[in-house]
């Protein structure tokens, strides 16, 4: 029987379990990457591991996230991150180099290699071939120290592509579609391999657009094989020995498979506030339009900005509305300057931004009240663009720009003829921003700078023998870690600072939740189907666990997320049965018996609610390893116990 593309690199990485499905299995890593605002906790906990010089083949710490430096905080966790990437063999890359998964992709991924970064959009690198996932700081610090990362063995999804976009429609109207299909839980414990005829029509950038936005499929990855199309752009970017062909075998079994017939998409908008909220921009009809943001790492390729510039040349940005655009990367950014296009950006009236995440996670450019923006990233949660109310639609490129000049959302079908994207012979190559590390014989030497805004993380105690707590929030369906730990221009430079933070956990449902949760010492939150769905931000269990919060109990859970719960020995509880959420309530007293017991020898959980006097079961399914963090509390208590 042959393999999926997925399994052959599995194979060739697998250091524990077996290629089961559904079981767990341990990949060796080559690479990760890490962003700032995950990234001083992830090198913390570095740190704690007391690991010298990292084991991986290459691990890059990029500064993309937290660059509006409002105060001393984000400048501080720069040289903090700097120091210790210098110390530990790490390459950093620069404040305004670009967003790491966009750098990535131009400069270090490789086909065949397994990655994994602290951003849940690492499998950006799909698009070059790579298995990438996206994990919690703390996988990462584990990854570095040449630990294995631990997965399930993921169902393989064929997305079979035919035919060829149609001028005006590009890649994210593939995923849209695909998100349209599939939903927001459609990927949970999936990766989606992507196959067929369509695949050779579209470019590596177009290619990782699709990845990127399979994380908010909640799938465990998404991948493109490797082909000629992948060494023409690794040979652009002087990397062409960096090239390796790979695809499935023609008789690879598959667990499901989609057909997406690329000739018949249209151009496709989601509405808010979920990215698989997609209907066609024809059917959403000519709504007046505030904002327009193009950039993030989803859509800000060379390709990406050349078309919006394409489209703007000559015109102007319509008087109401405000354009906004940040090119993925300094690459990008000094090639739409040589070619003469950024300056067909500047003439149209853009608001050209540093090469950063920006407005995608809420630094700036925040729309006015009730808002409607439309932005080329890929995620329109609630709240996330810095306005409660401001209304976000997911769009591509082309629809982004063809709408700021008309004011109105536009179907860029009507603009004529698209001239074709070349790809250039050689991009403009200069990797004088990111800094390499120091020597193993000179690490010794370099000091890690701290400022002091950077406060140690909390580490949980072992698991108690019994949990007695009460439900502190109950909450809904599709709960996003933008929730339960917020982000934004205010927010994220606390990032280094748990107890700070802290007070900000769930304010988009519960304002009162962290006061609430302190005084009460322990307590237990109650969520619905996919909670924590969206970031790998490990704060969304970090800030829980500082708040006291003993166990979450849902319906159903993120991969990512779920996976963070454990390695801060967290207890993740899903219903039995999902109608007992109707049964519980915010202030019922629940508890779990000899807990301890059941975990260690795997028995059926029952929560008693001593308030309603119901029994409630409820399962915690773990690997042998995932209990033995459990009851440790915590992945680095788990190592350290041996
Ligand atoms: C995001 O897009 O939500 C982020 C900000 O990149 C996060 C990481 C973080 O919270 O720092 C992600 O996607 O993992
Ligand atoms: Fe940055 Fe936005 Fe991409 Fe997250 S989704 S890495 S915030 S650009």
């Amino acid at each position: 029987m042959g393999l999926t593309l997925t399994e052959k690199i599995i194979k060739s990485h697998i250091v524990d379990g077996e290629m089961k499905k559904g079981t767990e299995i341990g990949l060796k890593i080559d690479q990760t990457l890490t962003q700032d605002a995950t990234g001083t906790m992830a090198y913390l906990q570095f740190e704690a591991m007391g690991v010298d010089q990292v084991k991986t083949e290459r691990s890059v710490a990029y500064i993309d996230h937290n660059t509006l430096q409002s105060g001393f905080e984000n400048a501080d966790d720069h040289r903090f991150i700097g120091s210790i990437a210098k110390k530990h063999g790490i390459w950093f890359s620069r404040p305004g180099n670009g967003i790491c998964h966009q750098v990535h992709l131009e400069r270090y991924g490789k086909p065949g290699r397994t990655l994994i970064g602290s951003d849940s959009h690492t499998p950006t690198g799909g698009g070059i071939g790579m298995l990438a996932f996206g994990s919690g700081g703390l996988d990462v610090a584990v990854a570095m120290g040449g630990g294995a990362y631990y997965i399930t063995m993921p169902q393989v999804v064929k997305i079979n592509l035919t035919g060829k976009l149609n001028d005006w429609v590009s890649a994210k109207d593939v995923i849209l579609r695909v998100l349209q299909l599939l939903s927001v839980k459609g990927g949970v414990g999936k990766v989606m391999e992507y196959t067929g005829d369509g695949v050779k029509t579209l470019s590596v950038p177009e290619r990782a657009t699709i990845t990127n936005m399979g994380a908010e499929l909640g799938a465990t990855t998404s991948i493109f094989p490797s082909d000629e199309v992948t060494k023409a752009f690794l040979r652009s970017q002087g990397r062409e020995e960096d090239w390796t062909e790979l695809t499935a075998d023609d008789d690879a079994v598959y667990d499901g498979e989609v057909n997406i017939d690329l000739s018949r998409l249209v151009p496709l908008a989601a509405c808010p506030h979920s990215p698989d909220n997609v209907r066609t921009v024809e059917e959403i009809g000519n709504i007046k339009i505030d904002q327009v943001c193009i950039g993030s790492c989803t859509n800000s390729s060379l390709q990406d900005l050349l078309k919006a510039a394409h489209i703007l040349k000559g015109k102007t940005v319509h008087p109401d509305v405000s354009l906004a655009i940040a090119p993925g990367s300094r690459q990008v950014y000094n090639m739409m300057a040589q070619c003469g296009a950024l300056s067909d950006l500047i003439d149209a009236g853009a608001r050209i931004l540093e090469c950063a995440c920006g407005p995608c996670i809420g630094m700036g450019q925040a729309p006015n009240s009730k808002g409607i923006s439309l932005r080329t990233f890929n995620r329109n949660f609630e709240g996330r663009s810095g306005t409660k109310d401001g209304q976000v639609y997911l769009v591509s490129p082309e629809t982004a720009a063809a709408s700021a000049v008309a004011g109105v959302l536009t179907d860029p079908g009507g603009l004529g003829k698209m001239p074709p994207y070349v790809m250039p012979e050689r991009f403009c190559i200069n990797d004088n921003m990111v800094v390499a590390p120091a020597s193993p014989e000179e690490a010794e030497k370099v000091e890690v700078l701290r400022g002091p805004n950077i406060k140690p993380f909390p580490i949980n105690t072992p698991l108690a023998e019994n949990i007695e707590a009460a439900v502190t929030l109950k909450v809904g369906d599709n709960i996003t870690t933008d929730h339960i730990m917020p982000a934004g221009a205010k927010i994220l430079p606390l990032r280094s600072n748990i107890p700070e933070i802290s007070k900000h956990c769930f304010a988009v449902c519960d304002e009162t939740f962290p006061s609430r949760a302190l005084e009460a010492g322990k307590s237990i939150v109650v969520g619905g189907a996919n909670y924590g769905q969206g970031s790998s931000r490990e704060h969304a269990a970090l800030a829980p666990l500082y708040l006291g919060v003993k166990a979450i109990i849902c319906k159903s859970f993120a991969r990512i997320h779920r996976q963070n719960l454990v390695n801060n020995g967290i207890l993740p509880l899903e219903f039995v049965n999902g109608s007992d959420y109707d049964r519980i309530d915010c202030g019922d007293e629940l508890v779990m018996e000899n807990i301890r017991d059941v975990i260690e020898h795997n028995k059926d959980i029952v929560v008693k609610d001593k308030t309603k006097g119901i029994e409630i079961p409820v399962k915690c399914e773990l690997s042998e390893r995932g209990r033995g963090m459990i009851l440790a509390g915590g992945l680095l208590n788990f190592t350290k116990n041996g």
